[in-house]
């Protein structure tokens, strides 16, 4: 499997999870600063991904599958063994699918690209955050009551949306 990735930027959750799971990833790095995005053999990522966004995951059929949750997910369920992802009819599923989405899309995407663009100006990386704050504030909530019910549960390595 390939995984197209950008060293320091989203993509590393997906490496840490195949990591963790030990699911060896043939990594190919996107120069996402470049435009196009160039793969490191030249390649444009559109034309491995219409989303022209890391990451990027190439199955071994050649199937792709984007965006973070859903390779989160789908690495995790490969190696269910690893304990990185609760069963599928689990309410304890819903619970990472609701933490996912929440750093994924009110998270990220309040900080990415506004803070890290100069060319957006320094009006849009105050409003990025301003509406950061109070999101990382549930996350700081939330956090060490999940890790706590989730040791809980299972003495075994925590899920994905439990770990730091
Ligand atoms: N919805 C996508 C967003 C992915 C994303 O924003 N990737 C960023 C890096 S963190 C990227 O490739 N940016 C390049 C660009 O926007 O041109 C996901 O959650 O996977």
């Amino acid at each position: 499997m390939k995984l197209y990735y950008a060293p320091g930027v989203c993509s590393m959750a997906a490496h840490i999870v195949a990591a963790e799971a030990g699911i060896p990833l043939d990594l190919r790095r996107v120069d996402i600063r470049s435009e196009p995005h160039r793969v490191e053999d030249g390649r444009d990522l559109k034309s491995i991904s219409v989303k022209g966004v890391v990451p990027v995951l190439e199955l071994d059929d050649g199937r792709i599958l984007t965006e973070g949750v859903a390779i989160l997910l789908y690495l995790a369920d490969l190696k269910p063994e690893a304990m990185l992802a609760p069963a599928q009819d689990s309410f304890e599923r819903y619970r990472l699918q609701e933490w996912l989405t929440f750093i994924s899309s009110e998270l990220h995407k309040s900080f990415s690209p506004w803070l890290f663009h100069p060319e957006y100006g320094a009006q849009a990386a105050d409003v990025a955050r301003e509406r950061l704050k109070p999101r990382f504030d549930v996350l700081e909530a939330i956090l060490p009551i999940t890790i706590i019910s989730s040791a809980t549960v299972s003495a075994s390595p925590m899920p994905i949306a439990s770990r730091s």
